[in-house]
Parts: structure tokens; sequence; C-alpha cells
């Protein structure tokens, strides 16, 4: 626990005691106060939440209302001027909230499949496709031939393949056959299959229309399909099309914290979802000219930082470190170090160009989708993406002699140990030529690792922030749970310095610990970003294929938890996982908690078709126990082992120097990967 909040005789879940659990963060966040700067934390407690719209209760679809469906008996009796009753005005809203999220991952997806295609037609020199191997594992996949064909010829023939994903009318997404054969017949049963993601998201869109769909369940299905869209299409598109062009991640060591900024050198933000330009910054900051360049304007170097799931791309490839995740944003302009910010799109504060002014900061937009009064806009383009990285190293670096006014400077730094791609979780538990999931299902079947938790989506101001994400994280591992974190999820415990090693000899439960010294892992493996999550559901997949646990996601112990989500996406993201066949805890009020029907649909109905489902449950010590009741329960009923706390494994020992240097050993363990 943090010391101050020790002193305070609190926890780390105290929302009257801390504004984040994050000791760095929680002293800009005091610093700030004092210099009447506003942020995200302070605008949280001015705004209650509308608790009609919390719970789903509120219909603006037409001009006759808004209609709120309130009273004692709303269920029942409250109805929109159209007639419309609750459940279908909750299912409805919830519909819309996995459209927006499947739009905003599938566009980002887009963006990479174009970048693919115009790298594949020679239109932009400055990509170059830096995982052939990959490229043929996902041609492989696609049926797309490669053997004995140019690079380039197989990459344009994928990217051509991934739009069908985008305009095919009838028919099913390419990567639906990826699933476990039993997965993919429950979703023939029900309807489900997605046809083409934008198709979906449209449809969602007119379904929810005053006048259309009004039956919850059909609202609610289509909202899986277009989930499904979301995580077998967007998602898992991204995924393998940011590995082409950039690498398929491979353990690295790297540092997260606000503490990430240097006095002497400039400090350049890369902040937002889409890695492209952020690549090219990466490449263009390590330039001789650049840093001759930062040198005489008084720096020492370039430091490059990340913000948000831009940092979980480049910390996975690049070891470059991250300043945190969703409400760290302000918090990083406030320590005055930052001399320029570059965003793209999604979970981008538009608060950050007003803070921004208070510094000397400067905000910079890239997107042609995503501007900010008060921002420098510098659009960004695929066939110019050099220049343009340049061109905002630059601006960073003409900064820098203008930093004047005193931050909130914090120090300190944690390491993290992050890149653990499934390819590479499949290679660490066998190298390259026996690379298969078998020791992990093998540890789960003996009881050694209890079963896995995606621990996943934002964090947020609504609770002490990362708090939720830290107690879980601890809690689950000490109780052998193997833990796959992505976006702020990873963020949050990689801030808090839980992404070593030295987590699973420290904390980690006697099996558990066990599985981690034997392959030499940490208990918390950092996958990625949000899009990432796709990772996930290769990992559950590849386990179902491998035996001897479920021979389909549905019924393995492993759930998905988003504590702190706030952003639709990380609906769209909870309900993939739902209909793939994973039970799913988010945190935080319901926001379809004003139906029992929605919820029971949400809950029982969908558990029993696709064996998942969605369940809010804002207590974080209620979400920890019916995370492990819902594992316990998959254990039993896949005739396990009983976990025993405590059966396997020795007695706990420190982080001495042989363990360190296995960190090291670990970060350089790659050379099998290509
Ligand atoms: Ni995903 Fe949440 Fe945003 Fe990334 Fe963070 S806030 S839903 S984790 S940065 S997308």
């Amino acid at each position: 626990m943090d010391k101050k909040l020790m002193k305070k005789g609190g926890n780390i879940m105290d929302k009257k005691l801390i504004k984040s659990a994050n000791e760095a963060a929680e002293r800009i966040i005091e610093w700030g106060e004092s210099q009447r700067l506003e942020t995200c934390f302070e605008r949280a407690e001015r705004l209650k939440p509308c608790p009609i719209g919390l719970t789903g209760a509120c219909c603006k679809h037409c001009h006759m209302g808004p209609c709120r469906l309130v009273g004692p008996n709303a269920e029942e009796e409250a109805k929109g001027v159209c007639g419309a009753p609750l459940s279908t005005v909750v299912a409805r809203n919830f519909l819309r909230m996995i459209a927006a999220g499947t739009a905003a991952h599938s566009d980002h997806a887009r963006d990479m499949v174009l970048t693919l295609l115009a790298v594949s037609l020679g239109e932009t020199k400055d990509f170059e496709i830096k995982d052939v191997r990959k490229l043929y594992r996902v041609a492989e996949i696609l049926g797309v031939e490669f053997e004995g064909r140019p690079v380039k010829e197989v990459a344009r023939d994928v990217a051509l393949k991934f739009l069908e994903d985008y305009s095919r009318q009838k028919g099913e997404l390419n990567y639906i056959k990826r699933a476990p054969k039993k997965t993919q017949e429950r979703w023939r049963k029900w309807g489900i299959v997605p046809r083409n993601i934008d198709r979906e998201v449209a449809e969602a869109m007119h379904r929810t229309s005053v006048g259309v769909d009004h039956d919850p369940d059909s609202l609610l299905l289509h909202g899986l399909r277009t989930a499904l869209a979301d995580g077998w299409g967007g998602c898992m598109i991204s995924t393998d099309v940011t590995d082409i062009l950039f690498g398929t991640p491979r353990p690295v060591k790297a540092e997260a914290s606000l503490g990430i900024f240097k006095e002497d050198e400039v400090n350049l933000v890369v902040h937002g979802h889409e890695p492209s330009l952020a690549e090219m910054i990466v490449d263009v900051a390590s330039e001789p000219e650049m840093i001759a360049y930062a040198r005489s304007k008084g720096a020492k170097g370039i430091n490059l930082g990340g913000m948000c799931c831009t940092a979980n791309e480049v910390l996975m490839r690049h070891g470059i470190p991250t300043a945190g995740g969703f409400t760290n944003q302000e918090l990083g302009i406030m320590t005055g170090l930052v001399d320029a910010i570059t965003v793209d799109v999604q979970c981008i504060m538009p608060a950050i160009a007003e803070l921004s002014k208070r510094f000397h900061t400067k905000v910079i937009t890239t997107s042609e989708k995503a501007k900010i009064p008060g921002a420098i806009h510098i659009e960004y383009d695929e066939h110019r993406a050099k220049e343009i990285a340049r061109q905002i190293v630059k601006l960073a670096i003409d900064n820098f002699p203008n930093r004047k006014t005193k931050g909130g400077y914090v120090t300190d730094r944690y390491p993290v140990i992050a890149g653990f791609s499934h390819e590479y979780i499949e290679y660490m538990q066998g190298g390259r030529w026996r690379a298969s999931f078998r020791p992990l299902n093998d540890a789960i079947m003996a009881g050694r690792i209890r079963g896995v938790v995606g621990l996943a989506g934002c964090d947020n101001p609504r609770v002490p922030s990362t708090g939720v994400h830290r107690f879980l994280a601890i809690e689950l591992i000490k109780n052998d749970v193997l833990i796959v974190s992505t976006g702020c999820g990873s963020a949050a415990c990689g801030t808090a310095g839980y992404l070593t090693p030295e987590m699973a000899l420290e904390h980690a439960g006697p099996g558990l610990r066990e599985v981690c010294e034997a392959i030499g892992i940490p208990p918390i493996l950092h996958v990625g970003a949000c899009v990432d999550n796709s990772r996930i559901l290769t990992i559950a997949t590849a386990m179902a294929h491998e035996g001897g646990l479920s021979d389909e996601i549905g019924g393995m112990p492993a759930v998905g938890i988003a504590p702190e989500w706030m952003s639709e996406k990380a609906i769209a993201i909870g309900a993939y996982f739902a209909a793939s066949g994973v039970p799913v805890i988010f945190g935080g009020e319901s926001p379809v908690g004003a139906s029992k029907e929605v919820t029971r649909i949400m809950t029982e109905v969908w558990w029993e078709r696709f064996k998942g489902s969605m369940y809010f449950e804002p207590d974080p010590e209620r979400m920890l126990q019916l995370a492990l009741q819902y594992i316990d329960n998959a254990r039993a009923a896949l005739k396990l082992r009983k976990y025993e706390p405590g059966r396997f494994g020795t007695e706990r020992v420190l982080m001495d120097m042989a363990a360190r240097r296995e960190l090291d050993r670990i970060a350089k363990a790659h050379s099998g990967l290509g």
C-alpha cells in the first residue's frame, strides 16, 4: 500500500481519502489543486452522473423525448411517448454502446489495413513489412497463397481480404473460422455470426432508431453480433496488421510512471491509439541529426513517452516507457516537463488543450477525424509519414527552451516487463519447435494455476483511479490466478510496479509462483493495447485446441474483468468476450441496471446460450469473489482437480540476484521468434 495512504489509514479503494491509488498521480493531483488546475478528478466530483441515464432508462432517440422511464414499477409500467417499455429502451441504449465501441476499434483497424495496402503497393516508402513470418501465418488463415510469391504481393492480397470484412454483404467474417468449432456452432445456432463490420454497426443504428426493433432479446443478440465483428474483426485485424507492419511483440524491459519524464531532455508524448505515426516518431527520434538538433537547443537528448493505448503499442515493441493510462493524461502535462504531446484518436480528453496553456506544452492533433480547439493540427498522412514525424519531433525540440512554469514533478519509476504476444506465450512454453499451450493447460488441470483472468479496460476518476485494478491484480495472483492484462489495466499494473517477475516471488500463490519461476515470467502478462484483447481470444482458442480443458472457449476456468471501465469500447469488448463464452465482470453501476429483464438476458440467457455473460458489480471485493466462483465452477464442471490453496510450491522467497538475472534473461529470450 502507498505510504501516504497508510498514514491516512485507508486502502487503495477509498474514494474519500484518495483520487488516485497511484502515489505519484495523487501527489500531482494535490499539487494541481494547490495551483487551481482543474482535472477529471475534480470534474468527476462536481458532476454527479445522471441517475436516469446511468442505468440506461433515458431514451433520446427521437424528438418526442427525451423520455425518462422511471417510477416505482418502471419495468412493468413506464413507457416512452412511442410506447417503448423500459426493457426496449435499456437494450437499445446498450446496443448503441456496443456499436460505438465496435466502430472505434474497427475504424482504427481499417486505417491499419489501408496502411498495409499502401505499403504493399509501394505508395509509401516509410513503412516496411517487419514480420514476414506473421504475414505468412495470417495469409494461411485467410487462404491467401504465399509460398514462392513476392512478400508485397502477399501483403496486398491479405489487405484486400481484410477489406472484404468491411464490405461483403452476405457470408461470414474471415476470422470467424479461427474460433473453436463448438464456439462457432453456438454463434450459427443463434444467428450472430457477423457478415461485415460496417454492416453490423449500421444495422445496430438502424435497429435502435425510432420504431424498429423493440424486442430486448433480439436487440441484444444483434449487440453480440456487432461485438463479435469487433473482437474477431476489428480488434483481431488491428492486432495482426500491426504485428505484420511493426513486428510481433516479445518481452522487453521498460518503465512506467509519471516519473518517466526527464528534466534535461526533450519530452515528447505519443497518446491515442493508432500506432503508425508513433512508430515513425520512435524511428525519427533516434536519428543523429534530430539528437544533434535537440542538443543545439540545450537538451541532452530526446525522451519519448507514451500514454494510453499508443503507449502500450510502442512499449510492447520498443520498450518506450509509459506515463500511464487514461486518467494520467492531464497529470502528465502537469509535471511541467512535457514539451509536446501528440494525439490521434480515442480516449483523448479535450481538457488537455486548455490545461496545456498553463504550461509550455504543445498539444498536437494529428487525425483528420479528431480535432481539439486550441491544439495545433498537423495532419498525419501515411504517404508522408516520416516527414510529418520529423515535423512533430522538431516542434517538441523547439519548445524545449520555453519551459518556464514549475510543474508537479515526480520521480518514481517502476520497471516493467511487457511484450507477451500470444505467439510469445506459445513460444515460451516450449521453444521454437515445440511451442504449445500444453504446459499452461497442464498447470491449470493440476490446479497449480487456478484459472486465468483477463484484466482490461480503462481507469476511471469515479473510483480511486487504478485502485480497483491494483486490488484485483494482487488478490487474484495470491489466489493462483494467472492474469493477462491489456490497455489501461496494464498501465495500472505497470505504474504500480506489478509487471515484473518479482511479483510472482513476492505475491503470487505457491502454485502460480512455481509456474512463473519455471517459465521465467511475471504472474501478470502484459499482452498489449486494448485492441489486443483479441490476443486473449487467440490464447483461449489455443487452449481449447490443446485439449484437456474445455473444447470451446466457453467453459474454460477463465474470466474477463474491466473493473474501472468508462468507454463504450470496453462495453464492446465485454460483449465479444461474453458471446465467445467468457463470463465478464464490469465494475461500477450497471448501464442496464434499470431493467431486470435486460440484466437477466445478459446474465442467465447469454450464459445458457453462449456460456458467457456480462455482469456489473461495483464492489471490488464481490468482483473478486465472483471471479473466483466462476473459475471454481468451471473447474468443477470440467471435472478438474479441486483447487486447493497452498497445495503446490515451497516457501516464499524474495527476489535474489539469480532472480534478477532471470529478469534480464527474459528480456533477451526472444531469439527464436521471427
Ligand atoms: Ni481501452 Fe478504456 Fe482507452 Fe485504451 Fe485506456 S481508456 S477501453 S484501455 S486508453 S482504449
